[in-house]
């Protein structure tokens, strides 16, 4: 299988799912709350007896993305906190051997299976347990070593226990002082990790699985963060971000981004090349938050009608304007105009010649005219079809 065959699906896809849950969930202050309130691992781990989440349905989550336009899904197996929502014989730490005696991995698998529904892991490398993480690998390179041991293992587990998996999303890949880091420098290194190893392992298990970055090694693709950042042309991308501001669930964050601004995420990333992940923070008992459910349910309306200018689709031969972008596929070019002008808009740059336009979502006649370089479009509807972006399809002659 050539690297191409084995990414399409992944650019094919363009959107998927980030689902961020565990133990973290319970207290409710994001998946961070264990390492910023310096809870110590002894006083952190009763959270796991308290954990019986009677709503988890994993067929809701992965309907979800489905409904959402996802076609791929990405849920936590184990965060920083050391819980594994999977069965492990390197932990006793495990929703499987603690109160929920459930393997919630194994269940999220089946339920993208019955979906046909891409599967992601996403795996921590580093686990806050271990005070060899803490200390370094400098300072105690016996108890760092354990600890790649442990989390190679689990890596190991992920990719032999649960059959054919398509995406392993490493995180937690730095170390907290390397070598002299007066701060904690937060760029994955691969070699205190034995990633080289550990991947080699997991492709040689898994032939055809995609690997993000974040094991300190380059592997498939590029992970920016919270915003939206093309990798160049021939390199793969993928930008994760929130609905609100927290990726574990954080009942006190209000702050959710309309769909509107969702959607041009989406097509900002389609429009480079590149990947959305958009993230959900399920409450602990499993129900996943109003709000983020209202927005994928709202974004997936505007995929199905707009869907094929994203699915598949990457960089135009042409930009867009001031108000909105551009995608390609095949030989058409998407124009998405975020901001409507009204019943005509100029396009400054088109070398290519078109031959017809449409509104994509309905089929409406688009008039077009060229004048050099100028793309002249008339005829428009004078209110904007669609409030947050409105596709007008070109087909290039
Ligand atoms: O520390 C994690 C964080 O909790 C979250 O999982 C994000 C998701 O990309 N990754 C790390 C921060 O970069």
């Amino acid at each position: 299988m050539t690297d191409a065959e084995r990414m399409k699906w992944f650019h094919d896809a363009r959107f998927g799912m980030f689902i961020h849950w565990g133990l973290y969930s319970i207290p409710a202050r994001g998946e961070w709350a264990m390492h910023q309130e310096k809870i110590p691992a002894e006083e952190y781990a009763p959270l796991a007896r308290r954990f019986r989440p009677r709503n988890f349905d994993a067929d809701a989550w992965v309907g979800l993305a489905k409904e959402a336009g996802c076609q791929y899904v990405v849920l936590t197996t184990r965060h920083h906190d050391g819980f594994c929502l999977f069965d492990s014989k390197v932990s006793d730490f495990t929703a499987p051997r603690t109160a929920a005696g459930r393997d919630f991995i194994a269940e999220y698998v089946r339920a993208c299976r019955r979906a046909n529904m891409k599967i992601g892991f996403y795996y921590s490398l580093l686990d806050w347990r271990f005070p060899a993480y803490h200390a370094g690998p400098g300072k105690d390179p016996e108890g760092w070593e354990r600890h790649v041991r442990y989390s190679y293992a689990q890596v190991r587990e992920l990719c032999t226990q649960y059959g054919r998996i398509d995406l392993l999303w490493y995180d937690g890949g730095w170390v907290p002082w390397a070598e002299g880091d007066a701060k904690v420098n937060y760029a994955p290194k691969g070699d205190v990790w034995r990633a080289a190893e550990v991947n080699a392992m997991a492709r040689q298990l898994q032939p055809h699985i995609v690997i993000n970055n974040r094991s300190g090694v380059l592997e498939d693709y590029d992970t920016p963060e919270q915003h939206v950042k093309a990798s160049d042309p021939g390199r793969a991308w993928e930008s994760c971000m929130t609905m609100n501001d927290h990726w574990g669930y954080c009942a006190g964050d209000h702050n959710w981004k309309t769909t509107t601004q969702l959607i041009h995420n989406l097509v900002t990333c389609a429009s480079g090349g590149g990947n959305l992940l958009l993230n959900a923070g399920p409450k602990a008992g499993g129900i996943i938050p109003g709000p983020s459910i209202k927005r994928m349910q709202e974004i997936g309306a505007w995929m199905r009608m707009n869907g094929e200018s994203v699915h598949g689709a990457g960089r135009a031969p042409f930009g867009g304007n001031n108000l909105g972008l551009t995608t390609a596929k095949g030989s058409t070019v998407y124009l998405h105009v975020f901001y409507w002008p009204g019943e005509s808009l100029v396009l400054p740059e088109v070398k290519p010649r078109i031959a017809s336009a449409k509104l994509l979502a309905t089929g409406g006649k688009v008039k077009v005219r060229q004048e050099g370089d100028r793309l002249y479009l008339s005829g428009l509807p004078k209110a904007a079809p669609d409030k947050a972006d409105t596709v007008i399809a070109l087909k290039v002659a």
